[in-house]
C-alpha cells in the first residue's frame, strides 16, 4: 500500500514511518518542521538530539529492514504543495499527524492561538479539498484528541451520540467542550470530516486520542540516530513522560491543581498498533468513523503515585508537589469514555506499570545531562 504520512518528523509520525516501512509498505513524509521551529523560538529542546530528517531517513533506508522511506518538505497551509504530493503519490491512505499538537502553547496568547488554528484548521481543510481533486478514494486517517470531548457529565461515546428532545431523535456527533485552543482546533477538524465524508463521500477515521507516553518503540532503538522526539518540558511535554523526567533527576514531580482530573492513556506502541488496525479497517466511502484511541484512564494524582512508587523501587526518592493549576480544567469530575472500537479490533494494550516506569527512568538517567531545569515549571496560564 502506498501510505502518506503528513508531520512525519514529530513524536509518533516518525515511529509510525518505520513501523509501518517495515511491513513493506511504500511510505512517503511530508512536515514543514513547525515544530523545530516552535522548540527553538521558545528554548525547549527534545530529550536527545534528533536528526535531521534527511538523516533520520537515509538511516533507515540504509538499514534496508522496510521499504523505502521517502520525504517531502512543505506546508499543507500551502494548498499547491499538498495538492501537487496528492496528484503525484495517490496514496491508499494518508495519516495525517501534522498539527501543532501543544495545548499549552496554543494559549500563551493570541499569536499563538491564531497559528494553531490556521495551522491545523486551515491545513486540514486544504488536505480534504486535495483528496477530493485529486485521490477521492484515498482513506484519510486524521489524528485528533481525547480533549475535544472535555469532562462532560455523561458517559463519552465515540464520536456520536443518539439524542431524544421533544419525542424527536437523531443521531448527532458527540458534543464538544474543548479543554484548550489547541483542543478548539481539532474540534473543527472534526466538523469539517464529517462534513466532507457526507458532501463529498470521502473515507474518513478520526482518531480521538489520548495522552501518550514513552520513550521508543522497537524501530527507534535500533539507532540513536532514529530517535524520536521525546520531550519533557512545559510546551511539548505530556504529563507521564514530564513526571519520569522529573524522577530522573530528583526533582520533585509537579501535579497541577489536586491531582483529580482524569484523563485517557496510551503506550507509543499502541499508538502505532492502533494506526495499523485503522489502516486495516478503513471507512467506507461516504463514512466518518471515530475512534477513541486511549488503553487506560488515570487520575493525574495515581500517576503521580505511581511515578513515586517506580523510582522508589530502583532507589530514587521521588516527590510529589501539587501547584496551583496552570489550566483551567475541572478538578473534580465523572469521566467515562468508551473505547470499545479498537478492542473489537483486536487491539491489545501495553498497559503501564511499574517496570515499565523504571525502565524508562533508568533510559532518561543516561540522558541527563541535557535535561533543562529552565524549561520543566509551567509558565503559561490559561487565565492570562
Ligand atoms: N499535568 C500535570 N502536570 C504536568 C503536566 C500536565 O498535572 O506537568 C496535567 C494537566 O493539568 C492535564 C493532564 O495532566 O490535566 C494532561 O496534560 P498533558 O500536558 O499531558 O496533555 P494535554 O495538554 O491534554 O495534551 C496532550 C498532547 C495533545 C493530545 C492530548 C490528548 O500534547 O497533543 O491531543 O494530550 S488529551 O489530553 O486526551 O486531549
Amino acid at each position: 500500500m502506498k501510505i502518506l504520512i503528513i508531520g512525519g518528523d514529530g513524536y509518533l509520525g516518525w515511529p509510525t514511518a518505520m513501523h509501518l516501512s517495515k511491513q513493506k509498505h511504500q511510505v512517503f513524509l511530508i512536515d514543514d518542521f513547525s515544530k523545530r521551529t516552535i522548540e527553538n523560538q521558545n528554548s525547549v529542546t527534545p530529550l536527545v538530539n534528533i536528526e535531521t530528517m534527511e538523516n533520520r531517513v537515509k538511516t533507515w533506508n540504509s538499514l534496508k529492514i522496510g521499504k523505502k522511506i521517502k520525504f517531502s518538505f512543505g506546508t499543507l497551509v500551502n494548498h499547491r504543495f499538498i495538492y501537487e504530493e496528492l496528484k503525484k503519490i495517490k496514496p491508499d491512505h494518508i495519516i495525517h499527524y501534522g498539527e501543532q499538537p501543544s495545548a499549552p502553547y496554543s494559549m500563551a496568547g493570541r499569536s499563538e492561538a491564531v497559528f494553531t488554528q490556521n495551522n491545523n484548521i486551515i491545513g486540514s481543510l486544504n488536505l480534504l479539498f486535495g483528496i477530493k481533486k485529486y485521490c477521492p478514494n484515498t482513506h484519510l486517517i486524521k489524528l485528533g484528541t481525547m480533549g475535544v470531548y472535555g469532562t462532560p457529565n455523561i458517559d463519552i461515546e465515540e464520536g456520536f451520540i443518539k439524542i431524544r428532545h421533544n419525542n424527536r431523535s437523531d443521531k448527532m456527533q458527540f458534543p464538544m467542550k474543548p479543554l484548550s485552543y489547541y483542543h478548539c482546533s481539532k474540534a473543527a477538524d472534526s466538523i469539517n470530516l464529517y462534513f466532507a465524508s457526507r458532501a463529498w463521500g470521502l473515507k474518513a477515521t478520526d482518531l480521538n486520542q489520548g495522552v501518550v507516553y514513552g520513550i521508543d518503540t522497537p524501530e527507534t532503538s535500533l539507532n540513536k540516530k532514529l530517535n524520536t522526539s521525546f520531550h519533557y518540558d512545559h510546551i511539548f511535554g505530556t504529563v507521564i513522560n514530564r513526571f519520569m523526567v522529573q524522577a530522573s533527576i530528583g526533582k520533585p514531580l509537579l501535579v497541577y491543581g489536586k491531582g483529580s482530573q482524569t484523563r485517557t492513556f496510551l503506550n507509543i506502541n499502541d499508538t502505532l498498533q492502533c494506526v495499523e488496525l485503522a489502516i486495516k479497517n478503513p471507512a467506507n466511502k461516504g463514512e466518518y468513523k471515530v475512534r477513541n484511541q486511549f488503553t487506560e484512564v488515570f487520575t493525574i494524582k495515581q500517576l503521580a503515585l505511581l511515578v513515586k512508587q517506580s523510582a522508589k523501587n530502583i532507589g530514587i526518592n521521588a516527590k510529589i508537589k501539587y501547584i496551583k493549576n496552570p489550566r483551567k480544567e475541572s478538578p473534580k469530575h465523572y469521566f467515562n469514555p468508551s473505547n470499545k472500537s479498537f478492542l473489537k479490533l483486536g487491539l491489545k494494550p501495553k498497559k503501564l506499570n511499574s517496570n515499565f516506569i523504571q525502565s524508562n527512568i533508568n533510559k532518561i538517567i543516561i540522558q541527563k545531562e541535557n535535561i533543562d531545569l529552565q524549561t520543566i515549571s509551567p509558565k503559561i496560564k490559561w487565565s492570562k
